[in-house]
């Protein structure tokens, strides 16, 4: 009976449980943004073999976030975590020129798949505290993001060492999501 109280105050509030997808490459900075949300700290990551989750509460989104790990051999695994996702957060390592292509590639591999195709796709150009790191608009361009005409999409600079950017991106899915919800 509780439970469905606060249930009843959470609809009242126009609250939302979500389930958000994170992927990218190995080393993007997954990790490391799921637990600045989350405790507001940077923590020292190893690479992630399988994933973590975490329940992460901004505004009046209730999210349940999977992170999942992006390493080459590993990334055949995304495709499980996909059913009922509302929301892909794709983190980019803005200072990795090499693997542009390869970040490209696996995003527009995603967004292929039918269990996602009402998520909406919010868009890290992480690490942009480094000093070689390219600019959302440039990251924007190498990753394609102009193609994509068939969900909504965001790109937000980060940086989650300094946690810039992290809750405008939230603040643009929030936001979209309660868009598509009110159509
Ligand atoms: N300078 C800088 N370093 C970052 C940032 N985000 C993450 N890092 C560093 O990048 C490395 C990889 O970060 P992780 O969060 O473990 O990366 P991941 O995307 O979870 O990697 P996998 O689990 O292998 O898929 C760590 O050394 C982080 O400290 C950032 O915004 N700026
Ligand atoms: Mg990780």
């Amino acid at each position: 009976m509780g439970l469905s109280i606060s249930k009843l105050f959470d609809w009242l509030r126009g609250d939302r449980d979500i389930r958000v997808v994170m992927v990218g490459l190995d080393a993007a900075g997954k990790t490391t943004i799921l637990y600045k949300m989350k405790l507001g700290e940077v923590i020292t990551t190893i690479p992630t073999i399988g994933f973590n989750v975490e329940s992460v509460q901004y505004k009046s989104l209730n999210m349940t976030v999977w992170d999942v790990g992006g390493q080459t051999k590993i990334r055949p695994l995304w495709k499980y975590y996909y059913q009922n996702t509302n929301a892909v957060i794709y983190v980019c390592d803005s200072t990795d020129g090499e693997r542009f292509n390869e970040a490209r590639e696996e995003l527009h591999t995603l967004l292929k798949s039918d269990e996602l195709r009402n998520a909406h796709l919010l868009v890290y150009a992480n690490k942009q505290d480094a000093p070689n790191a390219q600019k959302p608009t440039e990251v924007a361009a190498k990753l394609g993001l102009s193609d994509i005409r068939d969900r909504p999409w965001y790109i937000q600079s980060s940086s989650a060492v300094s946690g810039e950017g992290l809750y405008e991106g939230m603040d643009w899915l929030a936001r979209s999501l309660r868009q598509a919800s009110a159509n």
